[in-house]
């Protein structure tokens, strides 16, 4: 068996051999030194002059590249019964570096006419048991400059509708991907609360766990979810560890749990578009009801399409939701290496 570069990348096919050769040898240099800058990493200064060539090829797109790691990152996901596909959106700032520039394709990802980086919304498959697997998919965008201030404000709002459909994208390329004989279950942040998500039609394969947003209206006496789930009996409770977090201390929390299943009817000015059809989640509930003053509780409030019929399993997908942290690091991780 070769590295493990020559292994995971064994399906690139760029334009020609030479080059799948270079793109191994410049993974296996950066991976051994992931630190160092590129002309370290290289070696010497006819491996240097052949990474930067690399990159600047013509010849070879982002997806030549990604392309043969996706494989494997299905591959490995193949053998899972289940696996979590974890979705989030990351704005990397570029705005203090010269040589990422408009032409080379950074732009603007915000309000702010003089920011220039890149909107980047990506995939990564991992395991329940929160081993990561490999990135399934990658959007990559900037937004258009707005010329006046009117088209500005008159298109921010459609900018924001049209960026939501990432999520949508996300889910439906995951089920591409994945066969159906291991079960996909989509995860986001509270960014991904889209009504749309969960009235998309899913492969029978393939499941929502989402952290709620907005408190929404269920179909039930007291009108919103929030105050609905607040009156179901607590079915036990959950001690976790909260890390220390910038001046505050690391302190354990107990965790009330509830869980209840309601029907979640669309938008008011949108039900037409949904033909009035409500779409039923299960709802699960992490509250820290008796805090410490000092502190800021914890109130998770989770939707999803997976069954939850007892304290164990509302439990597991609470535990499997933490996971997410592995995609902040992927991003964090990515942002400061592309920043060097
Ligand atoms: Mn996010």
């Amino acid at each position: 068996m070769g590295s493990w570069a020559t292994e995971e990348l064994k399906d690139a096919a760029l334009p020609d051999k030479r080059l799948n050769q270079r793109l191994i040898k410049i993974v296996e240099n950066l991976s051994k030194q992931p630190e160092a800058s590129i002309p370290q990493a290289s070696g010497d200064w006819a491996n240097t002059k052949a990474t930067y060539n690399f990159w600047k090829s013509k010849r070879i797109e982002l997806e030549d590249i990604i392309n043969p790691h996706q494989q494997q990152t299905v591959q490995r996901a193949s053998n899972e019964r289940i696996i979590l596909a974890i979705q989030d959106t990351s704005d990397f700032n570029f705005t203090h570096h010269q040589s990422k520039t408009w032409e080379k394709g950074f732009g603007r990802t915000c309000s702010q006419e003089y920011v220039r980086g890149l909107k980047v919304h990506s995939i990564m498959a991992s395991t329940i048991q929160g081993v990561p697997l490999g990135i399934l998919d990658q959007q990559i965008w900037t937004r258009k400059p707005q010329r006046t201030k009117k088209q500005q404000q008159k298109t921010s709002s459609s900018i924001r509708e049209k960026e939501s459909k990432r999520w949508l994208t996300g889910l439906v390329k995951a089920e591409l991907a994945i066969p159906s004989t291991t079960t996909v279950v989509t995860i986001t942040d509270r960014e991904g609360d889209i009504y749309d998500l969960f009235a998309l039609s899913r492969e029978s394969n393939s499941e929502l766990l989402i952290r709620a947003k907005h408190n929404r209206r269920v179909n039930h006496e007291l009108k919103f979810v929030q105050k609905a789930i607040a009156q179901i009996p607590s079915t036990g409770q959950l001690k976790i560890s909260v890390p220390r977090q910038d001046e505050k201390k690391s302190r354990t929390a107990t965790l009330t749990i509830r869980y209840a299943s309601f029907d979640f009817p669309p938008p008011i000015n949108r039900a037409k578009s949904f033909n009035h059809q409500s779409v039923t989640l299960n709802v699960i509930s992490a509250l820290e009801e008796n805090p410490n003053p000092e502190v800021t509780p914890i109130q998770w409030l989770l939707l999803t399409t997976l069954k939850v019929n007892n304290f164990d399993r509302a439990i597991c997908y609470i535990r499997w939701y933490t996971y997410r942290w592995l995609i902040e690091r992927y991003h964090y991780v990515l942002t400061h290496w592309l920043s060097n």
